[in-house]
């Protein structure tokens, strides 16, 4: 500006610095607010209603399934993780925004900071697991502790009126409103800064007053937030204490003990049972459902049913259980893979529960022929009836690997159909069983292009030696899994390079339901090496070489590591 002196022109520099950076702070800090109440008031209504885990889990839904598959690929089983952290990024630099927004247009930033709890209320309360209008209150009560936060604070970073109106030292005391209010431009503070002839910087301002409420927000919506969690570990605890009360009583029908043999004494090859803590998981929840067992029930209903039922977890313990080993593996899973485990499952045969309620197959003239699971969290898996009524035992597990499942893993109860992809058949925190059709009704995957019907593919992988190992030359066991559940591994073959396939030594078969351990000596010579493995299920089908993607109905191609040996 022409005319101005350079002390001017400084001191109007600095206001504008100051005020920008005082409206950030004042941004985060109601962004942190808004947060911490969330978090609190979600302690009230249910963790999933959090907004933070509302929106995460709406993106999880509207994902594409090609960006979806590379946070899988990138991020493995962090994905989750990294979604939150990047949520919670985006909404620092938008609360940021805002402040500074807010320390100019004091109404417009406080709007914002409301339109951000209406995405998450809207998020909130449109997940398919929304337990209605109650799940957007954390996010409206949370924006509107921050909204009311960010006005006073850039009320504070306003001049005060004109002299006379307000209190003569300009930064303390409460102050009345600005009737030409919304416009604190850096004119007005140098104007003022003139006229009072107060010290550059300081003036305009009600520095106490904001140091004060800034202090006193942050140190309640850390107590808010501190309380919020600790009532969630709270709830969370309940749920954990009544699973650790859980005694599965033995079952009729045991599993016959794993094979001696199944097992290969070879290090680094995937052991033949999963452990629990091992097991890969995949799922949507970002919150992991703690099912309060004694809350807990599953209904059956739908086409066909001549008899619904309703049943406690209490009443699956008292049926005859069975126990099997079954390996379970994912659609997701890519041409060697990690989503792929085996474990010892103790439930309730399906077939036994749905003969009860009146339901045939298909052919034998039953009227529906999806089986439409609903978790608590909202998820819907479509099984072909006809699969779990063919003998097979598909069960409504409720131990893993002799423990009552884990949290993580589908507590109280689960699906699990052998030889069926997990999506389309192993609904974890189950509570509802429709029988219905496949035209009628598109369950969560398929409604995102994945396939309705999806079988195991037959599968091999080489466990050990690992991609890019530099093993001695001489001797190096070849090792690792191959399944193709329900059919049966019969042979798994071997090559090193261009070389001709050599069959591998297989473990003994545990079931045709579980995957199969095999092995391979080979005199590694010095250099670089492919080895690359197929296996040929007990149809007599060999693994196909052609390379697919994983949607929509699972990945093929055969599995090769590059070795430098030497
Ligand atoms: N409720 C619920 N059940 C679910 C899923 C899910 O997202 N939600 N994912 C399915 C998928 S894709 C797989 S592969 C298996 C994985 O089970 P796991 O996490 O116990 O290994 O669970 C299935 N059951
Ligand atoms: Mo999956």
């Amino acid at each position: 500006m022409p005319g101005m002196s350079d002390e001017l022109r400084t001191s109007r520099l600095r206001a504008v610095l100051r005020l920008g950076a005082l409206g950030a702070l004042s941004g985060l800090l109601a962004g942190y607010v808004a947060l911490a109440v969330a978090e609190l008031v979600s302690a009230g209504v249910r963790p999933e209603a959090g907004p933070v885990v509302a929106v995460g889990g709406a993106a999880v839904d509207r994902t594409p399934a090609s960006l979806k598959l590379w946070a899988i690929r990138t991020f493995g089983t962090h994905d989750k993780l990294v979604l939150q952290l990047g949520i919670l990024g985006v909404l620092g630099l938008f609360a940021l925004a805002l402040g500074v927004l807010a320390a100019r247009h004091r109404r417009v930033g406080s709007a914002g900071v409301l339109l951000f709890g209406a995405v998450g209320a809207l998020a909130a309360t449109g997940r398919p697991d929304s337990a209605g209008a109650a799940d957007a209150l954390p996010s409206v009560v949370g924006a509107a502790a921050g909204a009311a936060l960010l006005y006073g604070l850039a009320g504070r970073l306003r001049p005060a009126k004109p002299a006379g109106e307000c209190p003569a030292d300009g930064h303390a005391g409460p102050r009345a409103p600005l009737a030409a209010d919304e416009q604190a431009s850096p004119e007005d503070i140098d104007v003022r800064t003139d006229v009072q002839g107060k010290g550059v910087g300081d003036a305009g301002w009600d520095r106490r007053g904001f140091v004060i409420a800034a202090t006193a927000a942050a140190a309640a919506a850390t107590g808010a937030g501190l309380l919020g969690r600790a009532l969630h570990g709270a709830s969370g605890e309940r749920a954990a204490n009544a699973r650790d009360r859980v005694t599965l009583p033995p079952p009729s029908s045991p599993a016959a003990p794993v094979p001696r043999g199944a097992a290969l004494r070879v290090p680094g090859i995937s052991p033949f049972t999963t452990p629990n803590a091992d097991f890969y998981r995949v799922d949507t929840a970002l919150v992991v459902p703690k099912v309060v067992v004694s809350s807990w029930s599953l209904r059956i209903h739908g086409k066909g049913v001549t008899r619904e039922l309703r049943l406690s977890y209490d009443d699956l313990l008292r049926m005859p259980l069975v126990e099997r080993d079954i390996t379970l593996t994912c659609v997701s899973n890519e041409v060697g893979g990690p989503y792929a485990g085996n474990a010892r499952w103790i439930g309730v045969r399906l077939e036994g529960l749905l003969a009860r309620c009146g339901v045939e197959p298909p052919s034998r003239g039953g009227l529906a022929d999806q089986l439409v699971a609903r978790s608590v969290d909202g998820m819907t898996l479509g099984t072909p009836v006809e699969d779990v009524l063919d003998g097979r035992d598909a069960m409504l597990a409720l131990g893993m690997n002799g423990e009552p499942l884990p949290f993580a893993h589908g507590f109280p109860v689960r699906m699990v159909v052998p030889g069926l992809y997990g999506y389309v058949s192993a609904c974890k925190w189950i509570e509802d069983i429709e029988l219905t059709t496949f035209d009628a009704y598109d369950t969560y995957w398929v409604k995102r292009d994945w396939a309705r019907k999806a079988p195991v593919k037959t599968q091999s992988r080489i466990d050990t030696p690992r991609p890019f190992a530099r093993p001695e030359p001489g001797t190096v066991v070849i090792a690792g899994v191959a399944w193709a559940q329900h059919r049966g591994i019969d042979k798994v073959e071997v090559r090193v390079d261009d070389g001709p396939w050599r069959r591998a030594d297989l473990a003994a078969e545990d079931t045709r339901d579980t995957w199969r351990q095999w092995s391979l000596p080979w005199t590694a010579t010095p250099g670089s090496h492919t080895l690359t493995v197929r296996a040929t299920d007990r149809t007599g089908t060999t693994q196909t070489e052609e390379r697919t993607r994983t949607i929509p109905d699972g990945a093929s191609g055969w599995h090769s590591v590059l070795v430098t040996v030497g």
